[in-house]
């Protein structure tokens, strides 16, 4: 692991006066245009453009980070842990193809640009990696531990995984096999029934109990203060739960929560302890997988504590698809009537994915992230009228974590015509995985170090403790509670681009380029 905090070269400074830079902080007063819309008579309405003044002040010092990872043994676990090694050693490594070195391909913040603005010279696009627009944490200095119900150390787990190249896993292996996950908890009914031969490595109990969120509470503080850190971000990539039920009186409220933990009511599901963990510690924490881990009283928890919380399920590939391609279909006028999303994969996601609990979990996810941007073209689509979707997932066990993704999509065009479109997807689901699970844990560490005032109030604050902001990455974007869903990837990357943009006094990249047709 890296022995110190990173050191951060700033690429760019704002010259502006409405910017300053001190030692410790960027703090920014930002003027944010909104446009509240009152309807009026005969389906009328009236535009008033709003204008809000904040100030943002973003901590510059970059922070020692550790990333706990609950499923650490898994696919997506062993592989973003070689990942890192890989890229902290600069490694190199033959493949049929040739040489292979180490990337960040598939990560928003390591492998994309944002547009800074135009060279004042030549009018030229000047785009800065998406890293360096604020003081961010670098990858490679991340401390990787976390917790797995399965005993394989990490380098016997990315051989069980079977993603990497036999010479890639040769180089880092010696590292990783030193890597032991922690014990974790295993409440058998959460699960599949055929994930129970793996389950060898477990802490003493099978429901909730404040016991369980004590040892991992004991957990995140023992690694912090074992690798010197300052903080720490815990992400679930561990198994699809099946849906907890929602009761009142057991998991409603915080008060509530906690009262059902302390009792062992048996709907509190593991990764909901994990997060009233997390949020007991203040640490940000952030669910990978598509169960409802976030019950109203975590939310309340965290909202009462301050803490951080995002989710809900990566974001990797079939669905990110949709919600670009489902986005440009609508916002062109074709009106589509039918997805099918047909998926076959062979790893242990899969399997656990075979159990008609978990797969209902996943099916949720994948299934209401067009709905939005249908809603919002009331010419194309009556109120409440949606295009027919079905998603379905097989077990393959041959084809490994090559998942194969099959998407056909059906619209209505000019006159009665149709269109179809159909898309065969296929790649290493966890090499999709990896990056976002590091985009994620970067965002959430940034986000700790934002903080945001009105223009007449005295004291700063955090954003609210759900980050929406993560969504880009997430199939169902957990949002503050009564606040909308974004599931356009357009929207939800100008989202974050235009905050970071914010933060540091740049007004949203609006793409009108004036400057090129004003002349
Ligand atoms: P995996 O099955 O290889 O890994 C999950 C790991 O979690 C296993 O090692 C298992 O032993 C462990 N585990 C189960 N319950 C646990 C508990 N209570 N505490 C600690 N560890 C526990 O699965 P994979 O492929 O790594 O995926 C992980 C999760 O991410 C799944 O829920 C999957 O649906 C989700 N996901 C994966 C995507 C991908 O592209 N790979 C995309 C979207 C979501
Ligand atoms: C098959 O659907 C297994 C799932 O875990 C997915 O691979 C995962 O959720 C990624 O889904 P998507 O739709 O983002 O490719």
């Amino acid at each position: 692991a890296p022995e110190s905090a990173p050191s951060h070269q700033e690429l760019f400074t704002v010259s502006s006066p409405n910017v300053v830079y001190t030692d410790d902080h960027i703090k920014s007063k930002y003027v944010y245009h909104t446009t509240a819309v009152t309807k009026a008579a005969e389906g009328k309405f009236t535009a008033v453009p709003k204008e809000t003044v904040y100030d943002f002040k973003v901590d510059r010092k970059v922070p020692k980070v550790g990333m706990m990872l609950v499923g650490w043994g898994g696919n997506n676990g062993s592989t973003v842990t070689a990942g890192i090694i890989a890229n902290r050693r600069k490694l190199v490594w033959d493949t049929r193809e040739g040489p292979r070195a180490a990337n960040y391909y598939g990560s928003v913040v390591m492998g994309s640009t944002i547009k800074l603005g135009t060279d004042a010279e030549t009018s030229e696009e000047v785009n800065v990696p998406f890293h360096d627009v604020l003081p961010m944490v670098h990858p490679n200095d991340i401390v990787i531990g976390g917790w797995d119900i399965s005993s394989l150390n990490i380098a016997a787990s990315m051989d069980r995984a079977q993603v990497l190249e036999p010479t890639l896993k040769a180089q880092v292996y010696k590292e990783m096999a030193l890597m032991k996950p922690l014990p974790s908890i295993y409440y058998p009914d959460f699960i599949a029934a055929n994930q129970e031969d793996r389950a060898d490595n477990v802490i003493p109990g099978s429901k909730a109990s404040t016991a369980h969120v004590e040892q991992l509470r004991k957990d995140i503080r023992t690694f912090k203060a074992q690798n010197n850190l300052d903080k720490v971000i815990v992400l679930w990539t561990a198994n699809t739960e099946r849906y907890a039920d929602i009761i009142p009186g057991v998991n409603d409220t915080a008060e509530n929560l906690l009262k059902a933990i302390e009792q062992g009511h048996e709907e509190v599901s593991p990764s909901t302890v994990f997060a009233v963990a997390c949020i007991l510690e203040n640490t940000p924490f952030i669910n990978g997988s598509p169960q409802n881990t976030f019950v109203p009283g975590a939310i309340d928890l965290a909202e009462k504590h301050g803490s951080f919380i995002g989710g809900d399920d990566f974001k990797s590939g079939q669905t990110k698809m949709k919600s670009a391609l489902v986005d440009f279909l609508i916002n062109a006028g074709i009106k589509l009537t039918s997805i099918a999303s047909y998926n076959h994969l062979g790893n242990n996601d899969g399997k656990n994915l075979s159990s008609q609990k978990q797969f209902r979990s996943k099916e949720i996810s994948k299934s209401n992230v067009v709905d939005d941007m249908v809603a919002a073209n009331t010419v194309l689509y009556e109120k409440d009228e949606h295009p027919d979707h079905t998603v379905v997932i097989k077990y393959m066990p041959a084809v490994g974590d090559n998942k194969r993704a099959l998407d056909e999509y059906y619209a209505e065009i000019f006159m009665g015509g149709h269109q179809t479109i159909s898309i065969f997807n296929v790649c290493e689901d966890s090499l999709l995985a990896s990056p976002l699970i590091i985009d994620l844990v970067l965002l959430a560490e940034i986000m700790t170090r934002i903080q945001w005032k009105t223009e007449s109030a005295a004291e700063y604050k955090g954003f609210h403790s759900v980050l929406s902001v993560l969504s880009y990455m997430l199939k169902a974007p957990l949002t503050p509670p009564g606040t909308p869903v974004v599931n356009s990837l357009a929207k939800q990357r100008a989202a974050l681009t235009n905050i970071f943009r914010a933060c540091i006094g740049l007004q949203p990249e609006s793409d009108m380029t004036l400057e090129h047709k004003l002349f």
